[in-house]
């Protein structure tokens, strides 16, 4: 009906009168439009119009133009899964080659660290994980969370102009508000890398009525820092360009090209801070990373902490 009317006003009471179903029916099914990324006005009298219609991707859009000679050459999109995570596990699990991404276009129970919930709605974000099996031995790991932060970033400026900051490990923030999460997870044996699994999640469509009340102060998206709608075809793009190349850069001459780069971006580097870790909680200074991508923090005795995991609160400099 909407389609029909082009762009023109539809009353809720025709909507039920021709589909024979109630005004709460109505509403409801108003509602899921606007959860599948519908823009709808609603004005007394006149009834729901519709503003904009979601802006989807393709496998075809993130396929077609792309660069890359590894990564993303295989593609595993869907329209809605619980996380593009538990999906590259399995495909990892089965053998995929590396460079193997999944992305979807809506999560249902997407996830962060320590099973934390990552709110991934339809049609706004890019949704992805991407699978590598490089030949390390498992501590290595946690440097790719690094280096991934450093592509996104890089892709990010590159499709913006924004300047995003990386916040230690896996954070990237635009003007203070976590825009990017990272998740890496690994099957591995005692001393080798099977796979790791990468799952980035970009907050890039969303206004921030979008966004869940509880999020209102800590999130944002592109669209909201640029004023404008970002391409998310052309976001994944970059990403995967800007990954290859570290990661070639990082298998042939370690971290430390990367570490510097990363430390570039740093927002917590020289700062105070607050860094919660499963034992406890360190206050100190932020000094730096290590060669190896841990952070050191020294505290009011100058002792120097080595932090594997942590969530950090930056205070003052
Ligand atoms: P994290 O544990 O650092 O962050 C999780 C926290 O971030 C939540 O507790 C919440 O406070 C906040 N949060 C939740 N959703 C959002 C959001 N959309 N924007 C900003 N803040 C949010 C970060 O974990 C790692 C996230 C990885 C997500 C990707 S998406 C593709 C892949 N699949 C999957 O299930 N996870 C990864």
């Amino acid at each position: 009906m909407f389609t029909e009317i082009e762009g023109d006003f539809l009353s809720g009471q025709k909507i039920s009168e021709e589909l024979g179903c109630s005004r709460t029916a109505v509403w409801k099914h108003i509602e899921d439009l606007r959860q599948e990324g519908y823009e709808l006005e609603a004005v007394r009298r006149k009834g729901y119009r519709i503003k904009t219609i979601p802006d989807k991707i393709s496998h075809n859009e993130i396929s077609l133009g792309l660069k890359t000679e590894t990564l993303g050459r295989k593609i595993h999109f869907e329209d809605s899964v619980t996380s593009t995570q538990k999906i590259a596990h399995q495909l990892a699990y089965d053998g995929v080659p590396e460079g193997t991404l999944v992305v979807a276009e809506e999560q249902t129970s997407g996830r962060g660290r320590l099973s934390r919930a990552w709110y991934s709605p339809k049609y706004t974000g890019v949704w992805m994980s991407l699978i590598l099996r490089p030949n390390l031995p498992p501590a290595k790991a946690p440097q790719l969370t690094l280096l991934t932060a450093v592509a996104i970033t890089q892709a990010i400026e590159e499709v913006t102009g924004l300047r995003p900051d990386i916040k230690w490990p896996n954070d990237i923030l635009i003007n203070k508000k976590k825009t990017v999460g990272i998740l890496t997870e690994m099957q591995a044996e005692a001393d080798k890398i099977n796979s790791v699994i990468i799952g980035m999640g970009i907050n890039v469509n969303q206004s921030l009525e979008q966004f869940p009340e509880e999020l209102h102060s800590i999130a944002t998206s592109l669209s909201i820092e640029l004023g404008e709608k970002v391409n998310r075809a052309e976001l994944i793009q970059t990403i995967l360009m800007k990954f290859e190349n570290l990661y070639q850069k990082y298998l042939q001459h370690g971290f430390y090209p990367i570490k510097l780069l990363w430390e570039s971006y740093a927002i917590s580097i020289g700062k105070r801070i607050i860094a919660r870790t499963i034992t406890g909680t360190l206050e100190g200074k932020a000094k730096g990373i290590t060669e190896d991508g841990v952070l050191m923090l020294e505290d009011d005795q100058e002792v120097v902490h080595y932090i594997h995991s942590a969530d950090i609160q930056i205070g003052s400099d």
